[in-house]
C-alpha cells in the first residue's frame, strides 16, 4: 500500500518539520495532532506552549527565583505546568508505554484499506525505530520491558506495513532477534491473532476464540457478559473476525512476511501445534491444564460446528459491535477494541460506510506524537485523571487562592463541568453496561465509560473547586453531585472493595480461563485499594458538604471498605499497587482512607506498620524508587534509580497517617526540591503506571502533580509538626 521509503538509519532526528505539528483540542477534551503543510496556515495557527512542550521543545521559560521554602517549590512548578493547560481547561498528555498498540494500528488500518498521511507514517517509523532495544533491536511489551516476541514480532511487522525495507538495518537487527528468541510462531495468542488477520500466521495456529458463547444464556457463571470489560470488549469483536476466518487478500508484502518472520519455511509449520507455543521471553500467566482442555475440545467443534449456529453467533457478535461503537462515538473502550472494531465494520459494512468513516476520524484520538515520533496511547487520554489531581494539589495547598492561578482554576472546572456523565449510555442493558449518569470518565465524555476512582476524583475535584474557593460559580448541581454518589454506591462490592468499571460480575475461577498469557488476572474485575480509597475519601467530602444525603448508605459504605481494605493489606505494612508503581502508590491511597475514618501512625497498627515499611525503603538520598517489576512479582523491587514522583506518594503516605516524625518527610521534601529545574518544571524519569501486572504505561503529568501536591502539603504539615513539638 505504502511505497517503500528511504529511511535514514538514524532516527534521532524528526523525519517531519516538528515546527509544523499542532495539537488540536475541542469538543470536551478530544485531542488530535495535525501537520500543517503550508506557511500561511502555520502563521494563522502558531504552535502554543503545550504543542511545543509535548514535541520536545525548549519553552525557553526564563529561570524562576529559587524556592527557599517547599511551599515556594510548588509555586514555581505551577508556574510552570500553567504552560501546559489547554485553552478548554484541561491537561493534554502523552499516554505512551505499551508496546503493542501501535501495530494493531497499522495492521488493522491496512487490513481495512485505511492510510495514515505520509507525516504520521514517518513519525511512527521513528518512534519505534527510537524504541527498539539499544542492545538486541527488539521489542518488549512496553518501552522498558526487554525484548519479547509479541513486542518484536508485531513492531518489525508494524514497519514492514509501513513501508521500510526488510533490509534497513534497524529490521535486520530486530529479525535477527525475533529468529532467536523463536520466530513468530511462538508470538503470544494476541499475536497470533493479529498476525492472523495480516494473513501471515494461518488461522488453524490459533486457539478458538468462537462467537458461539454470546448465544448462550446469560445466567451461565461463565458468560463473557461476566468478564472484565477490558477483555470482553476485545473478545466481542476477535470472537466475530475468528468465526468469519478474516484474512488479508495475498499480496508481495504479505509472501514476504512470511518469510521474514519465521526462522522455518513458513509452508512446512504444522500450524496446529502452534496454538500453544508462546515464547518463555513472553509468558507471564500459562494456561491452566483446564483451560488446555476446553481448548482441545473447542478446536474439535471448530470442525463440525453447524453453518446456521455460527451465522447467527457472528450476527450477534456484530450486533455488540455496533452497540460499542454507538456508545462511544466510535472511540470504543480502548485502542485495541478500536482497531478490532473497524475491521468488523470494515468487513461487513465497506469502506463506504458511515461507520468506516467515523472509526477513521476517532483513530487519531489515540495518536500522540512525542519527542521521539508518533505513538499509539493507551486510551484516548487521561484528561480527568489529570485534571483531577492537579485541581486538588492547588487547592489543598492554598495555590488556588493566588491571583495569578484563578483563571486556571475557573477554566479546570468548566472542563469537569462539561466532562460529567449524565445519562446513562445509549444503549444500555442490551450492551451489558453499567450506569454511566453522574459519572466521570478516564478521559472524555464522549468515550463514555464510568470508572469508580475517576467519578470520585472527578467529583472530589468538583467539590474542592466550587465549595473550598469563594471565587468559583457552582456549575455542577447538587442534584449532579448525587447522581455521581448514586453511580458510585451501585459500584460497592459485597467484600466491601471497589473494582475499576463495574461490580465484580464473575467467579474467581474464570481466572483458570486468561488466554492471554502476558498479562494476569484479566478475566473478571477485582476490588483495588486505590479505586476504593478515591470513592470513600470523594464519599467523605461529599458528606461534610451535603450532610443529609444518603447518610447511612455512605456512613456503611466507608465502614464496609475499611474492612476490605484491612484485608488487602501485605503482612510487612504496605498495599499492592495495580495501575500505578507499585507499594508506594497504592500505600499513598489506602493511608488515605485510613486516616478517614481516624486510623493514624498514632491510633492503629497498621497504619504504623505501613509507615516503618515505608521509612524502611527510604535511600541514603532521601527519596524512594521502586521498579515495575513489583508489580509484575508482587514484591518490592528497587529501582537503580531514586523516583521523584514515588518519592512524593511515599510522602504523601506519611503526610495521610499523621506520621510524627518530621526528619523523613524533610529528606524526601529536600530530594523533590533538588530535582526541581529552574523553570519550575521536574525531568521525565522512570515509567510511573502500570496495568494487567506486566504492562507499564506513562503518566508524564505526574511529575507535575503529585510534586505541587506534595510540597505544598509538607510545607504546612512540616509546620504543623514544628508547632506541635514546641508548644
Ligand atoms: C487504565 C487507565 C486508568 C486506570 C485507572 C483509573 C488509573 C485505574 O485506577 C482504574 C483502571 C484504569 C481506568 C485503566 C484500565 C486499563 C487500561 C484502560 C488503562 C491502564 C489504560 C490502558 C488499559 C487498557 C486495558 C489498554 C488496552 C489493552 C488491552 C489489554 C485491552
Amino acid at each position: 500500500m505504502y511505497n517503500p521509503v528511504d529511511i535514514p538509519h538514524s532516527a534521532s532526528q524528526p523525519f517531519t518539520d516538528y515546527s509544523r505539528w499542532r495539537l488540536l483540542v475541542n469538543d470536551g477534551g478530544r485531542h488530535t495532532w495535525h501537520y500543517v503543510r503550508t506557511d500561511e496556515e502555520c502563521e494563522a495557527w502558531p504552535q502554543n506552549s503545550v504543542d511545543k512542550f509535548w514535541l520536545g521543545m525548549d519553552l525557553k521559560l526564563p529561570a524562576l527565583p529559587p524556592a527557599k521554602t517547599p511551599l515556594e517549590a510548588a509555586r514555581n512548578g505551577y508556574t510552570f505546568y500553567k504552560n501546559l493547560q489547554s485553552h478548554d481547561g484541561h491537561w493534554p498528555g502523552e499516554y505512551g508505554g505499551p508496546m503493542f498498540l501501535l501495530p494493531g494500528f497499522v495492521i488493522g488500518s491496512y487490513v481495512s484499506g485505511m492510510t495514515f498521511t505520509n507525516e504520521e507514517r514517518l513519525e511512527m517509523i521513528r518512534y519505534l525505530m527510537n524504541r527498539a532495544h539499544p542492545e538486541d533491536g527488539g521489542w518488549g511489551i512496553h518501552v522498558e520491558g526487554h525484548s519479547t516476541v509479541f513486542g518484536t514480532g508485531l513492531n518489525y511487522t508494524a514497519l514492514r506495513v509501513l513501508g521500510v525495507d526488510a533490509e534497513h538495518p534497524t529490521l535486520v537487527k530486530a529479525r535477527a532477534t525475533l529468529h532467536k528468541l523463536g520466530g513468530a510462531c511462538a508470538i503470544p495468542a494476541w499475536g497470533k491473532f493479529w498476525l492472523s488477520l495480516l494473513n501471515v500466521y494461518d488461522w488453524e495456529g490459533n486457539n478458538p476464540v468462537p462467537p458461539e458463547f454470546w448465544l448462550l444464556p446469560d445466567w451461565l457463571p461463565f458468560h463473557p457478559h461476566r468478564w472484565w470489560i477490558h477483555t470482553r470488549t476485545v473478545y466481542v469483536p476477535m470472537s466475530y473476525l475468528y468465526g468469519v476466518k478474516f484474512k488479508m487478500e495475498e499480496n508481495d508484502l504479505i509472501l514476504s512476511l512470511r518469510k521474514e518472520l519465521y526462522p522455518q519455511d513458513y509452508y512446512s509449520i504444522y500450524w496446529p501445534d502452534q496454538r500453544n507455543n508462546v515464547s518463555k521471553a513472553d509468558l507471564y500467566a500459562p494456561h491452566t491444564a483446564l483451560f488446555d482442555m476446553i481448548n482441545v475440545a473447542l478446536a474439535s467443534y471448530e470442525y463440525c460446528s453447524l453453518p446456521p449456529l455460527r451465522k447467527a453467533a457472528v450476527d450477534r457478535a456484530y450486533e455488540l459491535v455496533v452497540l460499542e461503537d454507538e456508545n462511544t462515538g466510535y472511540q470504543t473502550l480502548g485502542p485495541v477494541s478500536k482497531m478490532f472494531n473497524l475491521i468488523v465494520r470494515a468487513h461487513r459494512d465497506g469502506p463506504e460506510s458511515d461507520a468506516y468513516k467515523q472509526h477513521e476520524i476517532k483513530r487519531h484520538d489515540f495518536m500522540w506524537i512525542g519527542k521521539e515520533g508518533m505513538m499509539v496511547c493507551g486510551t484516548n487520554g487521561s484528561q480527568l485523571w489529570d485534571v483531577g489531581f492537579i485541581t486538588q494539589a492547588l487547592v489543598e495547598t492554598g495555590l488556588a487562592e493566588l491571583e495569578e492561578n484563578k483563571e486556571s482554576l475557573l477554566k479546570a472546572l468548566q472542563w469537569l463541568d462539561e466532562a460529567q456523565m449524565l445519562e446513562d449510555p445509549k444503549h444500555y442493558h442490551t450492551s451489558y453496561r453499567h450506569t454511566t449518569k453522574g459519572a466521570w470518565g478516564f478521559s472524555t465524555k464522549e468515550q463514555g465509560y464510568t470508572v469508580s476512582d475517576c467519578t470520585g476524583e472527578g467529583l472530589k475535584a468538583t467539590l474542592y473547586l466550587q465549595h473550598h474557593l469563594a471565587f468559583t460559580p457552582k456549575l455542577v448541581s447538587e442534584r449532579r453531585m448525587c447522581d455521581a454518589v448514586d453511580t458510585m454506591l451501585s459500584l460497592q462490592n459485597p467484600n466491601g472493595g471497589f473494582a475499576s468499571y463495574e461490580l465484580i460480575r464473575g467467579p474467581a475461577w474464570l481466572e483458570w480461563l486468561n488466554p492471554a498469557e502476558v498479562f494476569g488476572d484479566i478475566m473478571i474485575e477485582y476490588c483495588y485499594p486505590e479505586c476504593t480509597t478515591s470513592v470513600i475519601t470523594s464519599l467523605a467530602i461529599f458528606r461534610k458538604h451535603y450532610p443529609h444525603y444518603r447518610v447511612n448508605d455512605i456512613d456503611k459504605t466507608i465502614r464496609k471498605a475499611i474492612k476490605y481494605l484491612h484485608a488487602a493489606q501485605y503482612p510487612e505494612g504496605p498495599w499492592l499497587g495495580s495501575w500505578g508503581i507499585c507499594f508506594t502508590y497504592a500505600t499513598q491511597f489506602a493511608l488515605e482512607s485510613l486516616s478517614l475514618v481516624g486510623e493514624t501512625y498514632e491510633t492503629s497498627e497498621r497504619s504504623r506498620r505501613a509507615c516503618d515499611f515505608l521509612v524502611r525503603k527510604q535511600r541514603a538520598d532521601g527519596g524512594w524508587g521502586e521498579s515495575y517489576k513489583s508489580c509484575e512479582q508482587m514484591k518490592w523491587i528497587e529501582h537503580a534509580e531514586t523516583q521523584m514522583v514515588q518519592t512524593c506518594w511515599a510522602v504523601m503516605s506519611l503526610m495521610y497517617a499523621q506520621y510524627p516524625y518530621p526528619e523523613p518527610i524533610e529528606r524526601g521534601v529536600r530530594l523533590v526540591m533538588s530535582r526541581q529545574l529552574p523553570d519550575g518544571s521536574w525531568p521525565q524519569e522512570a515509567i510511573e503506571g502500570v496495568f494487567n501486572k506486566t504492562c507499564a504505561i506513562a503518566y508524564p503529568n505526574f511529575k507535575f502533580s503529585f510534586p505541587i501536591w506534595m510540597l505544598g502539603k509538607a510545607d504546612k504539615y512540616l509546620a504543623e509538626l514544628k508547632a506541635r513539638s514546641t508548644s
